[in-house]
């Protein structure tokens, strides 16, 4: 049976914007007011981690999981949050990644549906600053979802609530638990970033301007014969 390609399912963070580096800028001073050093090079393991796997992590680095009760981790992470928050306010549309918009434009005349499958609890208000939120069909709420990528389910229900079946969706992600949570889903994987990182992805582009719906169809459709 011929397949046809339904639906887009975007990460946000990496592949609409980068609040990467808020998200980096929030958890080193959080880390730093711990004792423990934080790097940029270490702030790449959290990258598409929820955030009480990333408050896990740092605190693990500085050997202190056990210091504190699970009551002080969620207060320790709502600290960093509110951080973010004041960083984040600044967000406009022209933080959205080069070549986003028109790619976005290009699934729209074509009929393709549009999803968001985002760890972050605030992609509905990055979404909202960055304008484009009213494009997407559907926006997975992290809150709803009980298993973080690399779990499947993140994308799975973003792919009922656009009424597809995985195999007529793709996924696209910057991190590599993103793209396993798209293949553990039984959909087509793009990543963005450097092709050796992604062994595992259908298509890999370098970044987010090199976007192309035909050249996505073009690998699609092979991958069905
Ligand atoms: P929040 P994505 C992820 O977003 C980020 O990559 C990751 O660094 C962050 O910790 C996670 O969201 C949770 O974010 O604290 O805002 O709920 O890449 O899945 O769009
Ligand atoms: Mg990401």
């Amino acid at each position: 049976m011929v397949k046809l390609l339904r639906a887009v399912i975007f990460d946000l963070d990496g592949v609409i914007t980068d609040t990467a580096e808020y998200h980096y800028l929030a958890w080193k001073a959080l880390a730093e007011d711990l004792g423990i050093s934080f790097t940029r090079e270490f702030n790449e393991e959290l990258k598409g981690v929820s955030r009480m796997d990333s408050l896990e992590k740092i605190l693990a680095r500085g050997g202190k999981q056990q210091d504190f009760s699970n009551e002080e981790k969620e207060k320790l992470a709502d600290q960093k949050n509110r951080h973010y928050l004041t960083l984040i306010k600044n967000i406009t549309p022209s933080d959205i990644l080069p070549g986003v918009k028109e790619f976005i434009s290009d699934l729209k005349t074509r009929g393709i549906k549009l999803g968001l499958a985002s760890a972050s609890k605030n992609a509905f208000q990055v979404m909202e600053l960055l304008g484009i939120k009213d494009q997407f069909d559907a926006i997975v709420d992290a809150r709803e979802i009980k298993k973080g990528k690399p779990d499947p389910e993140i994308f799975l229900a973003a792919g009922k609530l656009l009424h597809v079946e995985p195999d007529e969706c793709i996924g696209i992600e910057d991190a590599s638990a993103g793209v396993e949570s798209i293949k553990r889903a039984g959909m087509f994987a793009v990543a963005i970033g450097a092709k050796e990182n992604f062994p595992e992805a259908d298509l890999v582009f370098s970044s987010t301007a090199e976007l192309s719906f035909e050249n996505i169809l073009e690998i699609y459709n092979k991958n069905l014969t």
